[in-house]
């Protein structure tokens, strides 16, 4: 909120609902707008509505709005939903009204009042509409002859929370929770609220608010925190969001005093209908939950000799009869794996696990698979499991916490990344068959779909630690709700709505976000192999830090080559999970795309890449030029000094900073490595250790 203690010019804290006031051009139209007609402001998110809508008209134009059922003079803001009086319904041709569906809506400008009305099916809706007329402000766009129309694209768009009760969050590199301390849920929901308002702001409809790795404190959210629970929900309902737990699979166990967790047992299902009765009791809006289950040592159904369809089933049957919902991750692999047995490969795994499975699930159980089939790394192919079972609800997973891409500690705008994967052609029902219309549920027609990603944020007072990590977390609301906004029209709203108009400033932090993937790439682990960070804190170069482990993340690299062969021909056969184009693809040496060589080839240091490079000299050369560029990026921002207020130009110069000289570290680890081992001189001659 605008009042909020946190506040202080320039911190973050407002991150894009800064709602600066316009420069005097802009605001000659928008200054006319100071009464809003909304004629039901009984339902809690019309009034959330509204609220939102008077905040930003006075930060945008600087007057007061008054609020009422009936229109003053013109022009007026006239909000409100379909069907509750004339006063928004004849604004709207039935046909408009009609193709808004559940959360859309419609905004339009009456050309002789100058009125601006915005209608929705729902109180979401109305709510949408009203963060989508002030971003329209934000951005200084014209609002006379506004006529459009919008529906979400995905269905659920999901943020996930790694928190934990004891205030730590797992993954987290911006500080403590804002949801948990000391082990109980905090009584700051004013923070809470703040971050349900940038949620809303940007799209997101549903949050889980604990990690996913559920320990015994967390098992009693259920239970005995359930009343805190319903706080938290209470908070995010008026933003029209809803709130799922993770839960521990074992609960039975753990805090249902039984001896067993074996999904078919009659005790076991009673424990959870009468455990899921309860939450609905205490919140009847209950999202469901979700499940991270026999996966990297947590528990699940395969103890009892049972699968994840036994397991998924018996909570979709509690969930129900109440309409939620189970959010079954697909994150399963061999977690102790023997690094010397060549024939495992951890790339196969949430296939060779799940597909089998197609048809067994109930139509309110949802897989959620991450992005590809490793974890979140800066480069990975998409994961062939999506799209694969047609008869299963499907969500996409991503990481917008910068866990393997540089913790926000490095500027690394990750939208570029998410929307090739989005635009990635599976070929399952021929040409077309795109991620993104297999997520938004176009291709299987499914019950549910979406997207889910694991948030950045924490207590830091900019949410994200680096400023411009902000970037990620709207730019996933904004493509989760429309896939086909581009990575640059993203960014430039954010910018825009974040650091206002000025065009210089702009441009350059356009450019540092539009560089910053294919930057962060060119300094880490090269051609698609991965990993190579330092175990447990996954920050920092270490080639074989999990070399020689069990987490089955390997690069193989010898004297001769590096790469992991991934082909059906000689190695461990992960191509065949795609379909037969895709697969000959990745398969054939000559064609499987440079960025993704050594993902699924081992191939010798002297091999030549498209490029006409080899790869040696390609680890070389992108390991010079990119820490060249993550310096560039500093001394881009440098110039921004007094163009921007002087918090935020710190934080992000001195971030700016360490990454630039965090790349030469990666650099130096990475090609010195390589020369050491396959003894092959940079053909340039620069130093290498
Ligand atoms: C929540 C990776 C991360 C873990 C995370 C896990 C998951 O392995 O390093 O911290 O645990 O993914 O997605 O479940």
């Amino acid at each position: 909120m605008n009042n909020s203690v946190w506040y202080h010019p320039g911190d973050g804290y407002l991150a894009w609902l800064q709602y600066r006031r316009a420069k005097d051009a802009e605001a000659g139209p928008y200054d006319a707008y100071h009464h809003i007609v909304a004629a039901d402001q009984e339902d809690i998110v019309l009034r959330t509505a509204v609220n939102e809508l008077a905040q930003g008209l006075e930060g945008i134009t600087g007057n007061k709005a008054s609020v009422s059922g009936i229109a003053g003079t013109t022009p007026n803001i006239i909000i409100g939903t379909f069907g509750t009086g004339a006063v928004i319904d004849d604004l709207f041709s039935a046909e408009r009204s009609a193709a808004i569906r559940a959360e859309g809506y419609a905004i339009r400008t009456d050309s002789l009042t100058g009125n601006i009305a915005i209608g929705a099916a729902a109180p979401a809706g109305v709510l949408y509409g009203v963060f989508h007329l002030l971003r329209i402000m934000g951005t200084g766009g014209s609002v006379q002859d506004l006529n459009l129309l919008e529906n979400p694209v995905n269905q659920l768009r999901m943020i996930n929370q790694w928190d934990n009760m004891d205030g730590s969050v797992e993954r987290g590199y911006a500080g403590s929770s804002i949801f948990y301390e000391n082990n109980r849920v905090t009584s700051n929901l004013q923070r809470v609220q703040d971050y349900a308002r940038l949620l809303a702001s940007s799209g997101i409809n549903a949050i889980a608010v604990n990690n996913v790795n559920v320990h015994r404190v967390e098992s009693r959210l259920l239970t005995e925190f359930l009343p805190d629970v319903a706080e938290l929900a209470a908070v995010f309902r008026a933003y029209s969001i809803k709130v799922f737990l993770s839960i521990n699979y074992a609960s039975t166990i753990e805090i249902g005093g039984l001896s067993t967790a074996d999904p078919l047992d009659p005790e076991v299902r009673e424990w959870w209908s009468a455990v899921t009765s309860q939450v609905y009791a205490a919140i009847p809006d209950f999202g469901g939950f979700l499940v991270k289950a026999d996966s990297e040592n947590r528990p699940g159904p395969f103890t009892y000799g049972r699968d994840h369809a036994d397991g998924a089933n018996m909570l979709a049957e509690a969930l129900k009869p109440h309409g939620g919902i189970v959010i079954w991750r697909c994150f399963v692999y061999n977690c102790k794996q023997d690094w010397r047995d060549r024939t495992t490969d951890r790339a196969r795994a949430a296939y060779d696990h799940f597909r089998p499975l197609d048809g067994r699930f109930m139509d309110n159980v949802i897989l959620q698979i991450k992005n590809g089939p490793i974890d979140f790394q800066v480069r990975e192919p998409v994961s062939p499991l999506l799209g694969a079972m047609p008869e299963t609800n499907q969500i996409i997973e991503f990481q917008i916490a910068q866990e393997y891409t540089g913790q926000q500690r490095h500027v690394c705008y990750l939208v570029p990344q998410w929307k090739e994967i989005l635009n990635f052609d599976t070929r399952l029902h021929g040409e077309g068959t795109t991620v993104k219309r297999i997520v938004d549920g176009s291709v299987h027609g499914n019950t549910y779909s979406g997207c889910a990603a694991v948030s950045n944020i924490g207590k830091d007072t900019n949410w994200t630690g680096h400023l411009l990590a902000q970037a990620n977390l709207y730019g996933y609301g904004r493509l989760a709700w429309n896939p086909e906004l581009s990575a640059e029209e993203i960014a430039g709203e954010w910018i825009t709505l974040t650091f206002g108009t000025d065009g210089t400033l702009s441009r350059t932090l356009l450019s540092i976000l539009m560089d910053s993937w294919e930057i962060y790439e060119s300094y880490t682990a090269p051609l698609g192999v991965g990993f190579m960070v330092n175990p447990d804190h996954h920050y920092g170069p270490n080639v074989d830090g999990y070399e020689y482990s069990k987490w089955g993340t390997y690069h193989f690299a010898d004297c001769h080559g590096i790469g992991v062969d991934r082909t059906r021909a000689t190695g461990t056969g992960y191509t065949t999970q795609y379909e037969r184009v895709n697969m000959e693809m990745y398969e054939s040496v000559e064609r499987c795309p440079d960025e993704l060589l050594l993902f699924f080839h081992h191939v010798p240091y002297t091999h030549v890449l498209h490029s006409g490079k080899s790869v040696i000299q390609h680890i070389y050369d992108t390991h010079f030029e990119g820490a060249e560029r993550a310096a560039g990026l500093l001394s881009a921002w440098m110039l921004m000094k007094g163009a921007v207020e002087q918090t935020a130009y710190g934080q992000v110069a001195d971030r700016l900073a360490e990454q630039a000289e965090h790349a030469r570290e990666w650099r130096d680890v990475i090609n010195t490595y390589f020369f050491r081992k396959s003894g092959i001189a940079d053909a340039h001659g620069r130093t290498i250790y």
